[in-house]
């Protein structure tokens, strides 16, 4: 039987492409989407996901609009990787409908409290509504099936050296999140940047009609040519991030034990293969881009292709140029364990797997 999910996300390119492939996998059935500011204001994350979901037939499954701000901070935005509208480059028609009435925090904890345990969480954008409601509904914890994140990166970052942009954009909340009881699956940099759009990925997108003409092509070309060439010594945030809330949250959260993770971190690349370890944390690169959500989702239907090692991960709250950095202990006792941390991915089977749902997409919409 096909798993349950609810994706909270940004859309943001890659959500967009995350949500297709949601849709398309016959092991995954999505009940629910809510979004939160990310890549764009909440509107647009909403608008997008709305537009998305009727694209490509999703019938009437609810977009619920969430969180506009994060917990703290300002708004950190991604206008330059996934252009004005969220969607560089895609040609959608408006939806067929608004989003659901309420908030997306109360919609997470109704819908997975109704379902005890039968509900996996995926959550691609800032973490903002699942602090939320965890603040507000501890025993979500251990309502969901399983709990996926794309965000943070056992290694470097990509919005600035230390911090990937996902925890970047509301570290609080991130903080939160990670010491709420429960594991979180951390797919983050280290496997995302291993799963690239080559010219050879796109050329098995051609020929899916309207699903990869107005939407995987073009969004693939706005996405890449609105990359930062954040590969330059300087980064591309110079970390506006760290000055901000950094004392306020008082988030004991995060605590103290930054010891020694730096290291192990780069060692794991062990398990799934890929490339050596010293590269799994470079940034993205101009011609082939990362397809970073659609990995934490299908880490949710095929765990066997992306492999996990468990750990202790603290997030930065206070760090003068590391605020947002996923602190990853691999050497943690066990019983200090939080997260299972995506390391390797098996990238051939990974794109099988992808361009197989997107097809069962595209025939879907041609029937139509
Ligand atoms: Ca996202």
């Amino acid at each position: 039987m096909a798993q349950k999910v609810i994706i909270d996300c940004d859309p943001g390119i890659d959500d967009a492409l995350a949500l297709v492939f949601a849709h398309g996998d016959p092991g995954l059935d999505v009940c629910g989407i809510t979004t939160v500011a990310g890549n764009v204001d909440l509107d647009k994350t909403t608008a997008n996901a709305l537009r998305v979901r009727d694209f490509i037939g999703m019938g009437d499954v609810p977009v619920v609009p969430g969180s506009a701000v994060p917990l703290l901070r300002p708004g950190l935005d991604a206008r330059e990787i996934h252009g004005n509208t969220g969607l560089a480059g895609a040609r959608l028609p408006a939806a067929l409908s608004g989003p659901a009435p309420g908030h997306a925090v109360d919609y997470l904890i109704e819908t997975i409290s109704a379902a005890p345990g039968e509900i996996t969480l995926v959550a691609v954008g800032p973490l903002t509504n699942i602090a939320l409601a965890v603040r507000r509904e501890p025993a979500l914890t251990s309502l969901v099936r399983d709990f996926v994140i794309m965000g943070g990166s056992a290694g470097r970052g990509n919005r600035t050296p230390a911090a990937e942009f996902n925890i970047l954009a509301d570290p609080e909340s991130a903080a939160i999140v990670f010491s709420a009881g429960w594991t979180v699956t951390m797919i983050g940099l280290d496997v995302t940047l291993q799963a690239r759009v080559t010219a050879a990925v796109r050329d098995r997108m051609r020929g899916l009609g309207r699903l990869a003409d107005d939407l995987l092509l073009p969004s693939l070309a706005g996405y890449r040519t609105n990359e930062p060439a954040g590969s330059g010594p300087a980064g591309s945030g110079p970390a506006g991030s760290g000055a901000a809330g950094s004392g306020a949250a008082g988030s004991g959260a995060a605590g103290s034990g930054a010891a020694g993770s730096g290291a192990a971190g780069s060692g794991a690349a062990g398990p799934g293969g890929g490339r050596p370890a010293a590269e799994l944390g470079r940034p993205d690169d101009l011609a082939d881009p990362a397809v970073h959500d659609v990995c934490a989702v299908a880490r949710v239907t095929r765990p066997d292709l992306i492999s996990c090692v468990p750990a202790l991960v603290q997030v930065e709250t206070a760090g003068r140029l590391t605020s947002g950095m996923t602190v990853t202990d691999f050497a943690a006792p066990a019983a200090q364990h939080n997260a299972m941390v995506g390391a390797g991915i098996d990238v051939d089977a990974f794109w099988d797997l992808v361009l197989s749902a997107y097809q069962r997409v595209a025939a879907g919409m041609a029937s139509q």
